[in-house]
Parts: structure tokens; sequence; C-alpha cells
């Protein structure tokens, strides 16, 4: 039993010191070949779109980290059964480890810009991890029982090779040996680990590219309401804070220089452009809201930044747009679809190639070298991040990713409202209390009035924080006189610049978007 289990570990080791490898050759090569990276990236892909919607109700932004966690966690369990078996037979057992590694190579080699070097990191982790697997078991087994000297008498039994040897002196393992190999290889697979997330860092540096002055720059940005009040969402929302919601598990790492964008299809002339051919045409900046579809009402899923590129029109002019087109089919560099209407894109709001943001170059989490911003629709239509193609087709040529999974295909945002302060089920003193939060609509109406209710009551309204546009969400605030002990609800809704009302029904998130009114319970004490 003692042996089972050591042997069990000898597995796991094994295969995390494969894994380690693999991620340290893939992080030299191509991060995305990864075999963990591959995996998940697949299961992702694999995963039914309600137990997405699960995942991410449920874990928020650490869907990733746990979906690693139990791909891994998977992989370990198979690793020990693996090791339990070489105790028996070092053959089956490297045989399981190699059927392991196989499926993570098929997997990286699937993906649909895979090349042939994307194998290499599965094949260093077969060797690395059998490798390991024959060193502990080396370690491990009696001396005799190794290597079985040629005797006149063959074995009659199988299992005989297993059965204690006449001196046990000569034929125990040593411990120390055990402990030796087992500890160096633990080492090992730290190290390797540890490299290859330090080399991924240094590879996603962007310090030394410099962004040209936009042609047409957004007006002077105001004070947002967070200067004045805790608690409520800064106007701009940094880049680290900035939400990401993509399918992807690492950041894809693409170089400047290598990167083209293709505008194909049905077009006059196919073209392609350079990172730099991009940088010298016309930038146009702008405040944009960005949300996704996927945003639960109250949720955190949105963000405003000052967005910097060119537009979608002037780019599609390049090309010159036919007339059969109905959809902008928009391919990542992982092959990953989105489409958006053409109609919608090019009816004269502010559809850009972002390659900035908040005066930043575009973070690599977030698109770089480019990625599309277009005010008005949900991420998953839009927002292509990583964008390499632009391919103007019809709904009925081309689906994309997430049609696929039975979203929507037109799918403007839902004018919407946030409370961000108190929080849900606050202790609050009697007296002032502000509520605020964040709100926004459509283009052609932008956020007119946000009001709050308390307990059911009527609808008051709240004060408006500076406006950046109708591209833009806008803060806002209202003092409520809390002077009644006990549990009151605090709701808030939106209504647009052409009168509408933010819906009070409810809807999910899938297919095109959450909708209903946001209500907390606060307690005056
Ligand atoms: N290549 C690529 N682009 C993508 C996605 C993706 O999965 N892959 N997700 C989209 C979705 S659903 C949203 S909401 C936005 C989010 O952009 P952000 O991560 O910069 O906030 O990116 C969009 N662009
Ligand atoms: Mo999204």
């Amino acid at each position: 039993m003692k042996r089972r289990l050591l042997y069990a570990l000898f597995g796991v080791l094994a295969t995390l010191v494969g894994v380690a490898t693999g991620h340290f050759v893939a992080a030299l090569l191509n991060p995305a070949s990864s075999p963990v990276l591959a995996v998940g990236s697949q299961v992702i892909d694999l995963t039914p779109t309600p137990m997405k919607e699960w995942a991410i109700r449920q874990f928020g932004d650490r869907d990733k980290a746990i979906l690693i966690g139990s791909v891994m966690a998977g992989v370990l369990l198979l690793a020990a059964v693996a090791g339990v078996l070489a105790r028996r037979s070092l053959r089956l057992g490297a045989g399981l480890l190699l059927v392991l590694v196989a499926v993570a190579g098929f997997t990286a080699m699937n993906r649909p810009t895979a090349e042939l070097v994307d194998v290499v990191p599965s094949v260093a982790a077969a060797i690395s991890g059998v490798a390991a697997l024959w060193l502990l078991d080396r370690t491990a087994r009696p001396a005799a029982t190794r290597a079985p000297a040629p005797t006149s008498k063959p074995a009659e039994h199988p299992m005989e090779h297993l059965m204690p040897g006449a001196d046990p002196a000569a034929t125990a393992p040593s411990r120390r040996g055990v402990l030796v190999a087992t500890g160096a290889l633990a080492l090992a697979a730290a190290a390797l680990g540890g490299a290859g997330r330090y080399i991924g860092r240094v590879r996603t540096r962007l310090e030394n590219i410099s962004l040209p002055a936009p042609a047409d720059p957004a007006p002077a940005f105001p004070t947002g309401l967070e200067s004045q009040f805790d608690g409520i969402t800064p106007f701009r929302v940094s880049n680290e804070d900035f939400y990401r919601v993509d399918t992807r598990l690492d950041v894809p790492i693409v170089d400047q220089d290598e990167w083209t964008l293709t505008i194909d299809g049905d077009v006059d002339r196919e073209v392609t452009l350079t990172y730099d051919d991009i940088l010298a045409m016309d930038l146009i900046e702008r405040d944009i809201t960005l949300t996704c579809v996927s945003n639960s009402v109250g949720g955190k899923y949105v963000g405003g930044a000052r967005w910097l590129g060119v537009r979608l029109t002037d780019l599609l002019d390049l090309a010159g747009v036919g007339t059969a087109a109905d959809q902008i089919f928009a391919t990542d560099v992982d092959g990953m679809t989105i489409s958006t209407p053409l109609a919608l894109a090019t009816d004269g709001r502010d559809a850009m190639l972002a390659v900035g943001m908040n005066g930043e170059v575009l973070p690599r989490e977030h698109g770089f070298p480019a990625r599309v911003v277009i005010p008005g629709l949900y991420g998953f239509i839009s927002a292509t991040k990583w964008v390499t193609r632009l391919t103007l087709t019809t709904y009925e040529e081309k689906t994309a990713y997430w049609t696929e999974r039975d979203w929507a295909t037109d799918a403007p945002i839902k004018i919407s409202s946030r409370i961000d302060t108190p929080k849900a089920l606050a202790q609050l003193e009697p007296g002032e209390v502000v509520i605020g939060g964040v709100a926004w609509a459509q283009q052609n109406g932008g956020v007119a009035t946000v009001q709050v209710r308390i307990d059911g009551g009527g609808w008051q309204d709240a004060e408006l924080g500076p406006s950046a546009g109708n591209d833009y969400w806008r803060q806002w605030f209202y003092r409520w006189d809390a002077r009644d002990a006990g549990q009151h609800t605090v709701a808030a809704r939106v209504v647009d610049g052409n009168g509408n009302e933010q819906a009070t029904v409810r809807a999910t998130p899938f297919p095109e978007g959450a909708s209903g009114i946001q209500e907390l319970i606060v307690t005056v004490t």
C-alpha cells in the first residue's frame, strides 16, 4: 500500500516535470502551444454555453483559474494512476503518460493557427515526463529486480521479480536515493515552471512603442465624481482595472513587426496593412464605454476608457466594400471569430480599430497590437481583440464563434445603471447616505436621467456627473436621508435621451444581454 502511494506520487511528479518542461519550451517558442493551455483552451471552446454561463456567474473573474485548476486536477489524478501502473510495469505507466501528452499535443496541433513547431513543447513534455518516471522507478526498485541477471533458471512466475530477493541488504532500494531524486525533480519542475512564467512576462512588455498623436483628439477629460464620493467607480477605468472577457487562457503574444491586418471578402481589392501602416493613418481619439453581453444587471463587466485608433470606415474604404456583404467577420491571431452587423458598424458611429487605450499602447490583455471598438454594441459582436482579418461577407456564408453557440448576432447594448455604493447588505449609520454608481445608454440618446427608488416608493432623480459624450457612461449620485432604522431596499434605473426607461423585465445574459432593475437591501442601524 505504501509503495503504491509512493508510485502514485512518482506519477504526479513525473507529470509535473513534463508539464513544466512543456510550458517552458512553449514560452520560448509559442506560449499558446503549452500543453496545459492548449487543453484548457480546447475545454473552453467545447464547454456548452449554459455551463460557461454558470461558471462565469459562480466564479466571476476566477473562472479561468478554476478551469485550469480543474484540468490540472484531472490530469494529476490520471498521472497518479500512471504512477501506480508503473509499479507493476514501467512500460504501462509510461504508456499512460504518453497518452496524456499525446492528447495535449494533438489539441495544440489542432488549433486553427497551429504550426509544426507547436508540437515541440508536447514532445519535450513527453520525453522529460517519461524520463522522470524512469528515474524515479529506478531509484525505488530493489537493485536485483532492476536488471535481472541472466540466470540459468528463467523466472517461473511473472511476478517473481517483484518478490523479495535473498539478500535484502543488497537489493533494498536506497531511501536516500528516492528522496534525492524526488527532491531534485520537484526542484527542476518548479524552476522550469518559474522560468516559463518569467519569460512570458518579459516577452509581454511593450515599453518601446510610441504612438502618434491623434489627428482628431478627444476633448479634455472631465474630473469624475470619484474625487467627491468614495465608492463610485472612477469615470475612467485604468488599464489595469479594466474588465477582461475572452476565450483565451493566456495572453496572446503578438509581434507587432510580424502582425498584419487583412481586409478581404466582398471587397474591390484585398488590402493588407502593417502596424506601421495603421499608425501612419489619421487617428481618432474617443471616450467609449465597453460592456459584455455576459454582464448581469449590476455586474462588473463594463468599463469606460479613452481609445486611440483609426476609423473603421477609413479602413473599409481602402478595400472598397461590395454590395453583398451584411457582416464584418473578424478573425483573431488564434482563429477565433467575431461577427458584426455591417450596417451598424458603418452607420456613422465612431467605430474604430484601436491601437491605444487610456494614453498607453493597447495592453496585450486588451488586444495588442489592435482591436475593434464599436460604441453601442456588446463586445462579443464588435470588440475583436488581437484582430488580424476583417472579412466582408454574409451571415449566410460565415458563422462566428458565439453565433455557433446560439448567442444573438444583433445585440445592441441594453441601457442600464449600476449601484456602486452602498454595497448590498451594508450596515449604514443613520443620516445622509450617498447612493452612487454609473449608468450607460445608446449613443443616439445618451444618459438623460438616473433615478433612485427607496423601499418601492417613487423614482427620484439622482444628480449626474460630468459628460464625456453619449458613447460614454455617466456617474451619478443621490443623497438619501436614511432616518429609519431597519432594512431598506434601494433601486436605480436609467432613462435615456429619447425617454426610454431601463427595462424592468428580467432577462438573463444569454442570448442578447441581461435586463432588469438592480435592487439591493441595506440596513440602517
Ligand atoms: N479575440 C477575441 N476578442 C474578443 C473576445 C475574445 O474572446 N477573443 N471577447 C469579446 C468580448 S465577449 C468582450 S465583452 C470584449 C472584452 O474586451 P476587454 O477584455 O478588453 O474588456 O472583447 C471581445 N473581444
Ligand atoms: Mo462579452
